[in-house]
């Protein structure tokens, strides 16, 4: 056997043999230049943040400390579902609303894509873990990548590096990322500032618990720990455990009583988690923390309650939209540095803009490197551009954000962008009933994905693109879990959508803030204190029973943002029929049931 000598690979700061193992296949196969084992000091973050500087990758921001502005390819700026697959053993653990491919057939052709595919580069091995370091088992990863911006990003998104590897002793499980752009330099070619590839694959393999990532650079497809790991993975571990892997942002609410109460909550992607998460409540004495603005790990605890925790260690948000009105805390969040925007635009000072920031600047380079003024007749950052910083920097993140036990959930949300039929808020019969709600979810498609935009789709909590197994098999393990539970002691379920319209278009509910409202009136239902009325979709709030007090909006579009309309229901049974129809055999009967009753109360 010929030992493959690549500088760098005999440096490894561990003895964990599966580790070193896959490390020297995946570098004799993907044959890097060297290897460099991420170790997360600050040192190494300047090193790599001032070679993405060399290369014309990012751009220091004269106007925020440690931050840096980048512009991606512009056919890499969103998930891309269609090239997503779950490679499950049987193909029957997949489906119907996953891509599947033999893990072999995928394999295959992957491993094909990868021979060589370093050539030219560096290959960093970076050790990260999802959720506290503290946790009794931490969830360890290792995402092997080629991109200077992905370990960047991983620093800033995951608790990695030396701290993360620390955990790993001589044999801890983990699970193995593996990471490419797809773009090998040849001796001399001089490389772009973002390298990817027009073939692009997201694969999992979940009885593997593997990864392999290529031809993206972007968030979703690259940032491996985030939905690759933490809910395409995860998610069919929580299946075979008993616990929970779900799209959701985690809050901690307090009333002016001083009584705290942990919110959970799923919209599709760029549909609200980061701004719910971050809220200002414009309601007297009312107090929002964060503690998580897109993912949740939820499990039982000794006491019967379902607790969360969130696996992610910064915020990757949608830029557009964010402003000291909408979302001041994101905004002092950034503001503290040590940030990365991609996409956005940048102003000649030195600072970053985006669509929703207020009166645009004079001029702008815009995220496709072009001139900008406000007269150019597009967008100056792309509609999915995103800030990327660290959750410690958040001025309102909850004492408890890190605690490996996690906070009990009182209440979970599930939410849609919907411009007609579901009202702003609608509280669950039961259990049962709120895996409905979550199961027949729908939302219009927004642009953090790859495809045509403001589509309505059926997404079920909010977890289409992210559902490691078979759809149906999902929908029955949110129904075992409330079976298996204390019904006393499990969250109340609720549907809002902040997005419904009036006949002109603008949004009749003001969102943002105001969403407090609806806040105190779900914790009010669960402590007895808030009346509603009974409709064939559930409980919403009774006339008085919300509070208005101080809103400045037109009584009209409230009582509009807020009406149950029979019609519109009626009009949206076949579609949910079709969604069932599609989800086939494995759909729980009890979801069925649900169904047939609902078409009941509707008449
Ligand atoms: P992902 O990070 O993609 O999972 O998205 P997210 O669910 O965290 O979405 P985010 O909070 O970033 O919001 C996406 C867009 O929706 C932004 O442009 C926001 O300004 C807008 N938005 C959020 N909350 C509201 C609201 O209450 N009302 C209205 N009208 N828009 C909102
Ligand atoms: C989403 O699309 O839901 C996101 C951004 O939160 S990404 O990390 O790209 O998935
Ligand atoms: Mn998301």
């Amino acid at each position: 056997m010929t030992a493959v000598t690549i500088p760098g690979l005999d440096q490894a700061p561990t003895t964990h043999a599966r580790l070193l193992t896959w490390v020297q296949e995946v570098a004799e196969l993907t044959t890097p230049n060297e290897v460099v084992w991420v170790d997360g000091s600050e040192e190494e973050s300047a090193r790599i943040n001032a070679k993405l500087v060399a290369a014309g990758t990012f751009v220091p921001l004269k106007k925020k400390p440690n931050s840096f502005w980048c512009a991606s390819d512009p056919s890499d700026v969103a998930r891309v579902e269609e090239r997503t697959f779950i490679c499950s053993v049987d193909p029957a653990d997949c489906g119907p609303t996953n891509n599947w491919m033999q893990p072999a057939e995928m394999k295959a052709i992957m491993t094909e894509l990868y021979r060589g595919c370093m050539r030219g580069r560096t290959m960093y091995v970076i050790p990260f873990c999802m959720g506290p370091l503290e946790a009794e088992s931490p969830m360890l990863g290792v995402e092997i990548t080629d991109s200077e911006y992905v370990v960047a990003s991983m620093r800033i998104m995951t608790r990695m590096g030396a701290k993360a590897l620390a955990k790993f002793g001589e044999d801890a499980d983990f699970v193995p990322a593996l990471h490419s752009v797809g773009a090998p330099l040849e001796p001399g070619q001089a490389d772009v500032a973002w390298p990817c590839n027009e073939t692009k694959y997201i694969t999992q393999f979940p009885e593997e618990r593997a990864i392999w990532s290529f031809g993206s650079g972007y968030g979703g497809n690259a940032l491996l720990g985030k939905k690759c790991y933490s809910l395409r993975i995860a998610s069919a571990k929580a299946r075979d455990e008993g616990w929970l892997a779900e799209h959701m942002l985690i809050l901690k609410l307090t009333s002016p009583e001083n009584k705290v109460h942990y919110i959970a909550a799923a919209f599709p992607s760029a549909c609200g988690k980061t701004n719910l998460a971050m809220l200002e409540p414009t309601i007297e004495g009312w107090k929002v923390e964060t503690l998580g603005d897109d993912i949740a790990w939820m499990r039982f605890g000794e006491d019967g309650r379902l607790y969360a925790v969130n696996p992610e260690f910064g915020f990757f948000g949608v830029a557009p939209g964010t402003d000291y009105h909408t979302n001041p805390n994101a905004m002092r969040t950034i503001e503290r540095g040590n940030s990365l925007f991609t996409n956005v635009a940048l102003t000649d000072d030195g600072d970053i803009w985006w669509e929703g920031m207020g009166e645009p600047p004079a001029h702008l380079t815009s995220w496709k490197k072009q001139d900008w003024t406000p007269d150019s007749g597009e967008l100056s950052s792309h509609p999915n551009s995103r800030y990327c910083t660290p959750m410690s920097q958040c001025p309102i993140l909850a004492p408890e954000w890190d605690d490996p036990k996690g906070v009990p959930i009182s209440a979970i949300f599930f939410g849609g962008r919907r411009a007609t039929t579901v009202p702003l808020v609608t509280e669950s019969r039961d259990w049962q009933h709120g895996v409905f709600m979550g199961a027949t979810l729908s939302s219009e498609t927004t642009a953090a994905a790859v495809g045509q935009v403001g589509v309505v789709r059926r997404d079920p909590m909010a977890m289409l693109p992210f559902i490691g197994y078979h759809a149906g098999d999902y929908f029955q393990h949110w129904i075992d879990m409330g079976k298996n539970a204390n019904a006393e002691k499990l969250p109340k379920i609720f549907y809002v959508n902040w997005f419904r319209r009036g006949e002109d278009k603008r949004f009749l509910w003001p969102g943002f803030g105001e969403n407090s409202r609806v806040l105190k009136w779900a914790i009010e239902r669960i402590e007895g204190k808030a009346s509603a009325q009974e409709t064939a979709i559930g409980h919403v709030p009774a006339p008085e029973s919300l509070d208005l007090s101080g809103l400045d909006a037109p009584v009209a579009d409230i009582e509009a943002a807020l009406e149950f309309d029979a019609q519109e229901w009626r009009a949206e049974l076949p579609l949910i029929e079709e969604w069932f129809t599609k989800i086939g055999d494995k759909l729980p009967t009890s979801l069925r049931d649900e169904f047939e009753a609902l078409k009941q109360r509707l008449g």
